[in-house]
């Protein structure tokens, strides 16, 4: 496969590039893909050095597979002339996520919708991701009723910015800001830009991407999306009232044989998942798994993965994996 990376000297950019590595993605030729700033620059990939081109060049070598994640307006712009010329777009970016002519793709959950046809394929957001991978699964038994998530978002998903501001003022350096308030010792209860409903773009997109990927309208979600000063995972609360009653052995059993999830619970032990364990891990962690005490069929628990490996790039590569096992590509 030619594979071209739009957006590969960017945050997900560079872990794209060490999960194509690490899963041995079959590459026959890479295509680094970066702004007009970094053209003729080298990077590294698998070993060797490659020259970055631009959007243009990258169309015009035809590749097999793009994976954009180089900001919503790149791929609005581009991913269409791709598409155009017969190269599948996975995107990573929030522009055509719900756009009801393209697919939102969590490969354990939906990737069986996918056909020849699909030429732009969204990835949906980090935190949607971690919630949904634990949910499928719980949804399927005891049927969702309503979900309340609240999110603990580390700075990576902002991006490089936003990283070197937490990183300034831990050292105590002045520096550019990616937030509009210092995030060291800090939580901000503001992702993404705010909405007219009150709400932010990061809420609504958790509102909104599950039923698209569970093709269901039956639930619903509300979010509060909040940053924190980490960096190496998003953690969320989240709360499930299910149509149904279950039991709690069984909800541990269920998500403990899901694949990519692993089960961190035993409060004997303080035992839990947290941003410095699920850092630079492909699988989504869930622990903190309890009954709510105060209304029927509701269970609480707490779910932390690497936003840019699961939330990002690995899903969008499972994508690509998915694409060349069913010959879609
Ligand atoms: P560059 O490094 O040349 O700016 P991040 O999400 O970490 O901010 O990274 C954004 C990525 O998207 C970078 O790789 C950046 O390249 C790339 N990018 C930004 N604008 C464009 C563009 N117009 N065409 C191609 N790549 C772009
Ligand atoms: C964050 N979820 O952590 C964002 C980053 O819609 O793809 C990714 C933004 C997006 O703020």
């Amino acid at each position: 496969m030619k594979i071209a990376v739009v957006g590969a000297t960017g945050m997900v950019g560079e872990v794209m590039r060490q999960v194509l590595v690490e899963r041995k993605f079959p590459i026959t030729e890479f295509i680094p893909v970066a702004s007009e700033r970094s053209v003729g620059k080298e990077i590294r990939f698998n070993g060797k050095d490659y020259k970055i081109v631009c959007v243009q060049t990258a169309l015009e070598m035809k590749p097999n597979i793009a994976i954009f994640s180089a900001g919503g307006s790149t791929s609005l712009e581009w991913a269409p002339k791709f598409a155009e010329a017969g190269i599948v777009v996975i995107d990573n970016s929030s522009a055509w996520r719900m756009d009801p002519t393209k697919k939102l793709v969590v490969p354990e959950i939906n990737a069986k919708e996918l056909s020849k046809e699909d030429k732009i394929i969204a990835n949906p957001n980090c935190s949607t991701i971690q919630l949904v991978l634990a949910l499928a699964p719980l949804h399927e038994k005891y049927k969702m009723k309503r979900v309340v998530v609240s999110t603990y978002q580390s700075v990576s998903g902002t991006g490089i910015k936003a990283v070197q501001q937490l990183e300034n003022e831990t050292k105590g350096i002045e520096g550019e800001m990616a937030y509009p308030y210092q995030i060291n010792r800090n939580a901000l209860p503001h992702c993404d830009v705010f909405e007219e409903n009150g709400y932010t773009k990061e809420e609504m997109k958790l509102a909104r991407e599950p039923q698209k990927i569970f093709n269901d309208r039956t639930f619903s979600v509300t979010a509060t999306a909040v940053r924190i000063p980490t960096s190496g995972g998003h953690s969320e609360s989240v709360n499930v009232e299910f149509l149904n009653d279950f039991d709690l052995a069984e909800v541990r059993e269920i998500l403990s044989n899901t694949e990519g999830i692993i089960v961190q619970d035993n409060t004997a032990t303080n035992t839990y998942p947290m941003p410095i364990l699920a850092n630079g891990k492909d699988e989504v962690f869930v622990g903190r798994i309890r009954r709510d005490e105060t209304q029927p069929n509701t269970l609480n628990m707490w779910i932390v993965a690497d936003n840019l490996r699961k939330g990002a790039a690995t899903n969008a590569v499972q994508i690509a994996e998915y694409l060349v096992k069913n010959q879609l590509v």
